[in-house]
């Protein structure tokens, strides 16, 4: 009894620190289905290790080198964007798309980004690099709000869809925030990129044209290398354009915005039971999202993944104190 309280005690003395830490996409709503995505303190330690539609990471903590491999689908120690053998989670185009990342940090301005890669086939085997990445949905700084001040009100989550425009078939679908509270000097910019094998169902034809990442993106580039405590007029937001069909702003800023945080909310509820259940097979059928409802904020930070992502691990980091090899190190 005295443990458990003490814990708890703990947890609650802990609280405003999580706050401050990184965060992760925890979980990905695909219209009605809800996925369980990559937790990077806690799968790995599971036994089986669960697979995941996501392609493993190991830190919370950001990517600031853009020209290292880990910019791709976010770091795994040696080796950076391995695939995973076989989920492919199935989803329609055209359907709305949620990403629930852990509390996400108020100081954590940036933009919100998520591009697509074609697999070419199977994404179990395909590597993501050269001219494959198009960006289906951005959202960036308007009238003084950042995306990610946006998302922090949504129940730190971001809403889009699958453009209708695109062929059938499977894609790593990327999805990141850019935080640019330390952008104003050469890699200070902190990327949260993480990557989801996915089955697109369309009646879209469209193959667009696609960029490298790594190689695209420039540490210099005018939304990279930026100090956003000066009056901004404007934002430019790094990347290629939003191909035909994409979205701005995923659907946050128009009429569906509340229907999100509705929704969402009741997927964030569910999720806690999904994630305490699940064993490693919910990701090739992913949970139906129950309508209960009743989450807040703080319940979406304290689900199994959220809580874990917000380890002493992170701060450490946070404050440049990585007791890991540096990407340089290891590369
Ligand atoms: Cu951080």
């Amino acid at each position: 009894m005295l443990s458990t309280s003490s814990i708890l005690l703990a947890l609650v003395a802990s609280g405003p620190i999580f706050v401050t830490a990184h965060g992760v996409v925890s979980q990905i709503a695909f219209g009605d289905v809800l996925v369980d995505a990559w937790a990077p303190y806690t799968d790995p330690y599971r036994s089986p290790m669960p697979e995941k539609l996501t392609r493993e990471y190991n830190s919370n903590g950001p990517i600031e080198d853009v020209t290292s491999a880990a910019f791709t689908c976010n770091t795994n120690g040696a080796t950076e964007n391995v695939p995973v053998q076989t989920i492919q989670t199935g989803v329609k185009a055209g359907d709305s798309m949620t990403f629930y990342w852990t509390v996400w940090p108020d100081s954590h301005k940036g933009p919100v980004m998520t591009y697509l890669a074609d697999c070419q086939g199977d994404c179990s085997t395909f590597n993501a690099t050269g001219d494959v990445w198009f960006k289906i949905d951005e959202s960036g700084y308007s009238n003084g709000v950042w995306a990610s001040d946006t998302l922090i009100q949504n129940n730190s989550s971001y809403t889009t869809k699958i453009p209708t425009t695109i062929a059938s078939g499977q894609y790593l679908l990327r999805h990141e925030i850019l935080a640019l509270h330390s952008a104003s000097s050469v890699n200070g910019a902190q990327w949260y990129p993480s990557c989801n094998q996915i089955n697109v169902t369309s009646t879209g034809s469209l193959k667009p044209a696609g960029v490298a990442i790594p190689g695209y993106i420039k540490a210099d580039d005018p939304g990279v290398l930026i100090n956003i405590y000066t009056t901004l007029t404007n934002y430019t937001i790094p990347g290629p354009a939003v191909i035909e069909g994409g979205t701005s702003g995923g659907s946050v800023s128009n009429s569906s915005a509340s229907t999100s945080v509705a929704s969402g909310s009741s997927v964030v509820s569910s999720g806690v039971a999904a994630a305490a259940t699940s064993s490693g097979t919910q990701a090739s059928t992913g949970q139906q999202i129950s309508s209960t409802g009743g989450a807040t904020n703080s319940s979406a930070g304290s689900t199994p993944s959220g809580k874990s992502s917000c380890s002493t691990r992170s701060r450490r980091h946070h404050h440049g104190q990585r007791g890991i090899p540096s990407r340089e190190q290891r590369l």
